[in-house]
């Protein structure tokens, strides 16, 4: 029997937003994330005496359709490594649907920690990044807990994340407020591609990022939690303002997003820790210390009825179970 691989969610608190090489999913700039502790992807891959793999999500088997994604994924890590197998794979997200968090980070971590087990690959952890990285941008920083660099690199090899503090002794934790409410969604993959080519702002995003990813990470040395709230809050505005500016203007705000924004300015009014940071969608994840993280969440749901709110705290790399 193989064992499981577990790979915890991650937020980027530096964003990556934008690809230079689609296929390999070269960024064009760095990213920093924190890894989380509550939303993970458990996933184990057993080698089958068949030609075409399968794929069972959360006790499912996906069809043709729902499993592309993975499929061409295998057929890329079979063309990396040289091998002919082809594997029944299984896969639960421990990522509650109400916490606003998606999957593909964990999810194709776990999964090339899965193959790097049952193939006995033997692959060091920046070679699981790479490979990780193959099938989502973000789940090459899922290999390593806590505060994690990608570094962006100029091809397949240099392309990979690094561990910038995998224990940090900071009080950080975050509140996610997801929104309850079924908006039309644009992928990350699209709405990137829509921001390098349209938006006129993308150049100096390329700018921003460099220095701000210098800035966070003297901040980290330092553990200034301010500075890394201020940071993080400043690069996500500054990402969704790629979208608005894109052409055609898109964005992943609705009006909740908007007015969760405007009451963590009125709760650092008060004096409140709390800094905001949003991915692809419309739920918002709150930087808070863990003396200031009740305070912000009764807050949030006095003033809003809609919300669902979850409780992440820093978690750790890639575990075989
Ligand atoms: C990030 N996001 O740095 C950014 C911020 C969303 C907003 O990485 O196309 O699923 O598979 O490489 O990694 C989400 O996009 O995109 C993402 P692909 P991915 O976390």
């Amino acid at each position: 029997m193989t064992k499981t691989a577990r790979a915890y969610t991650n937020i980027a608190l530096i964003k990556y937003w934008g690809k230079k090489n689609k296929r390999l999913k070269l960024p064009y700039t760095n990213s920093l994330s924190l890894t989380l502790d509550r939303f993970y992807t458990d996933t184990q891959t057993e080698i089958i005496n068949d030609k075409h793999d399968i794929v069972y999500m959360n006790q499912n088997l996906l069809d043709n359709n729902q499993n592309k994604r993975i499929i061409s994924y295998l057929d890329t890590v079979r063309q990396m490594y040289s091998f002919n197998e082809h594997f029944k794979v299984n896969t639960v997200n421990h990522v509650p649907t109400s916490a606003g968090f998606a999957s593909s980070a964990s999810g194709f971590a776990a999964l090339a920690a899965s193959i790097n087990e049952t193939m006995n690959l033997k692959l060091d952890r920046k070679h699981l990044s790479i490979l990780a990285r193959n099938g989502s941008g973000s789940a090459s920083r899922s290999i390593y807990g806590g505060f994690v660099e990608w570094e962006a690199g100029n091809d397949n090899e240099t392309s990979f994340a690094v561990p910038i503090d995998e224990h940090p002794d900071i009080d950080l934790s975050i509140l996610s407020v997801v929104i309850n409410k079924h908006s039309k969604k644009i992928s990350s993959t699209v709405g990137m591609e829509s921001s390098v080519k349209s938006s006129p702002f993308y150049s100096n995003w390329v700018t921003l990022v460099s220095s701000e990813i210098k800035e966070i990470k003297q901040a980290i040395a330092k553990k200034d939690v301010q500075k890394i709230g201020e940071l993080a809050e400043h690069n996500a505005m500054s990402m969704h303002a790629l979208t608005l500016s894109a052409n055609p203007s898109f964005t992943y705000f609705e009006p909740e997003t908007i007015k969760i924004i405007q009451l963590i300015q009125e709760l650092r009014q008060k004096g409140v820790f709390a800094y905001a940071t949003i991915d692809a969608g419309p739920n918002v994840k709150i930087i808070c210390t863990k003396e200031s993280i009740q305070a912000v969440q009764t807050y949030i749901e006095q003033q809003l009825s809609n919300v669902t709110c979850v409780v992440a705290n820093i978690g750790q790399g890639i575990q075989y179970i």
